[in-house]
């Protein structure tokens, strides 16, 4: 198991993978859409999850769902501004998931310890050079495109190489904006510019991935290809609850495979999983 550098040292001395903890800050999320809108209720999530063993609790104002629109720089921050304040206050290791350099730095300056850009810093140009400055480690994911044009772009010749050539061409320019290559972790983007169909080929041939020698993170939790996967015999997708336990199989599996993390909705599941991988001794599996 190896850490980005920069990595609170509490969490850098462990050695499993670890779990970070979805809370998002949306009325419209796809997974847990409005629930945690309201700042007060967000909080105590938050708060539940480290209860529950997330090392990282990652809070996010814009919705990624496919399809959805952008919203403004002041209504993100107004979103996750007191949600990282608070519990920074409580000692919880927060990562900021944000496309904009300007909420990166406003919540990085209340105390958030990771930066999560879903693009990889290609949505915001100023959010490179911002990374550049700090000294965190900084989550750097596969992405083509916004989530209202995503869907048209899934044109791939081999999706797990393309997508790991890709990634490390976003490697190339993070390390270029003065981001040192070890403060880097990458993520495939599971569900970004991908059919439901093209995410198996990426989790499949995980190694891949390695030859890049970076930490990995990966974010399947509830997404629509698991749902797809248990739909019903009418062809209805399984409902968002019912995938958790498809989720914790891939978190199984994804720390049997050494991943550095996985973001997750049910962290003490997931939790609960790794230890079982740990148990049984995750280098002779
Ligand atoms: N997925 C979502 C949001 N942020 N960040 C990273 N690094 N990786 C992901 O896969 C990812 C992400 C969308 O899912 P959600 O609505 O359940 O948060």
């Amino acid at each position: 198991m190896f850490h980005p550098q920069g990595l609170p040292s509490h969490l850098s001395a462990l050695d499993r993978t670890l779990v970070m903890g979805v809370l998002n800050v949306t009325p419209d999320s796809f997974s847990d859409g409005g629930l945690f809108h309201d700042t007060s209720i967000a909080i105590e999530h938050g708060r539940a999850m480290a209860n529950h063993g997330a090392d990282i609790v990652d809070i996010g104002g814009e919705s990624t769902r496919p399809g959805s629109d952008r919203i403004s720089l002041d209504e993100e921050l107004a979103r996750v501004l007191p949600v990282v304040e608070a519990l920074v206050a409580d000692d919880i290791v927060v990562s900021i998931d944000t496309m904009r350099a300007e909420v990166a730095k406003a919540c990085v300056d209340c105390g958030a310890a990771i930066v999560n850009d879903i693009s990889g810093g290609k949505a915001d140009p100023a959010m490179l050079p911002y990374v550049a400055s700090i000294e965190k480690p900084f989550v750097l994911m596969h992405w083509r495109g916004h989530s209202n044009v995503m869907a048209q772009l899934t044109e791939y010749d081999d999706v797990a190489r393309d997508v790991a050539a890709e990634i490390s061409e976003q490697v190339s320019q993070a390390v270029h904006a003065g981001i040192a290559r070890d403060r880097i972790v990458i993520d495939p983007g599971i569900g970004f510019a991908k059919t439901t169909q093209q995410n198996w080929p990426i989790i499949q041939e995980l190694e891949i991935l390695d030859e890049l020698e970076l930490p990995v993170l990966w974010g399947v939790s509830r997404k629509k290809f698991l749902g797809e996967l248990l739909a019903n015999d009418s062809g209805e997708l399984r409902d968002m609850a019912g995938r958790e336990a498809a989720t914790t199989a891939l978190s199984t599996y994804f720390a049997l495979a050494g991943a550095w993390a996985v973001r997750v909705h049910d962290v003490r599941a997931s939790r609960d999983a790794i230890e079982v991988v740990e148990r049984l001794g995750r280098h002779h599996a």
